[in-house]
């Protein structure tokens, strides 16, 4: 299956993703994860202050699109070779209101993948791009050449994201292996604190002032 691997990550390259990586992990059945890393533009971030703006609103939507497309791609590639799949959408909560969950976490695939690591922003830390990308998961039960985790931790603590949070949502903890589940974030303090301040920019959806001081720090580090 290396063959296929290597040729489903060009194509998904060549049709808009910045990385794509391969992880051993489960939804139901399908035993292994396509995982898709969407860059997003560094002047669209850079843009973000004490407030998100609506181009980032724009951006974030348009990524979005771009993920789901290419998860229906990726389905289609594997559909091919006679493989089932399953994409989670870019952004859904599912389970109702104040649940705060997807179907599937892309963070978790993408770690499993090798593309990076979660910081104290409990966002996903590309290796090369940061945290300002946004993620894609398509789930198969094809045999894949998958990645493993990396050994070294891309945050160094900095803790500009924990002092910058307007909600004071981020407890300041670190993720680690002992507790990889241990939650980084108050998920109802970030949600309720974009519904109250960002309703008009982005319907409640978006801030990135996390991902924003962390991506100025990765820059310059
Ligand atoms: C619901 C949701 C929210 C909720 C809850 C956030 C949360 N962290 O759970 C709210 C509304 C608060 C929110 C806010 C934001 N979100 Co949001 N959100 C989602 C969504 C749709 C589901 C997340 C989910 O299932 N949460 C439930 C908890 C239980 O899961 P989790 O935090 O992902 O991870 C848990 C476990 O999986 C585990 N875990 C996490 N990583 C790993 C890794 C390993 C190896 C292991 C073993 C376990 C593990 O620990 C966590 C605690 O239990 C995802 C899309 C998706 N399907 O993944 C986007 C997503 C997480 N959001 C994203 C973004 C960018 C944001 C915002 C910046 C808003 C914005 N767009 O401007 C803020 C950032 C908040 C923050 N600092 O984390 C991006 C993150 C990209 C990145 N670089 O990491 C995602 C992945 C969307 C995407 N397609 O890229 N979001």
């Amino acid at each position: 299956m290396e063959q296929f691997t290597k040729e489903l990550k060009e194509y998904l390259i060549q049709n808009g993703a910045s990385d794509v990586g391969f992880a051993k992990v489960s939804y139901e059945s399908l035993n292994y994860a396509v995982s898709i890393v969407v860059k997003l533009s560094d002047f669209v971030i850079s843009q973000i202050d004490t407030a998100p703006t609506y181009t980032y609103f724009n951006h974030y939507k348009t990524a979005n699109a771009l993920i789901d497309r290419l998860g229906l791609l990726c389905g289609q590639k594997i559909e091919t070779q006679g493989g089932l799949y399953f994409p989670i959408p870019a952004s859904q909560t599912v389970n109702g209101h104040n649940t705060y969950a997807g179907e599937y976490s892309h963070k978790k695939a993408a770690v499993y993948a090798g593309l990076g690591t979660i910081g104290k922003n409990a966002l996903f830390l590309h290796h090369t791009f940061g945290p300002a990308v946004r993620l894609g998961t398509v789930f198969t039960n094809l045999p894949l050449s998958v990645g493993e985790p990396l050994s070294r931790d891309l945050c160094d603590g900095c803790n500009l994201c924990v002092k910058h949070c307007p909600a004071q949502a981020l407890y300041g903890k670190s993720f680690s292996w002992d507790d990889p589940n241990a939650s980084l974030l108050d998920r109802k303090a970030c949600s309720d604190y974009m519904k109250k301040q960002f309703m008009h920019i982005g319907r409640g959806s978006v801030c990135g002032i996390c991902m924003k001081q962390c991506v100025e720090h990765f820059r310059i580090k």
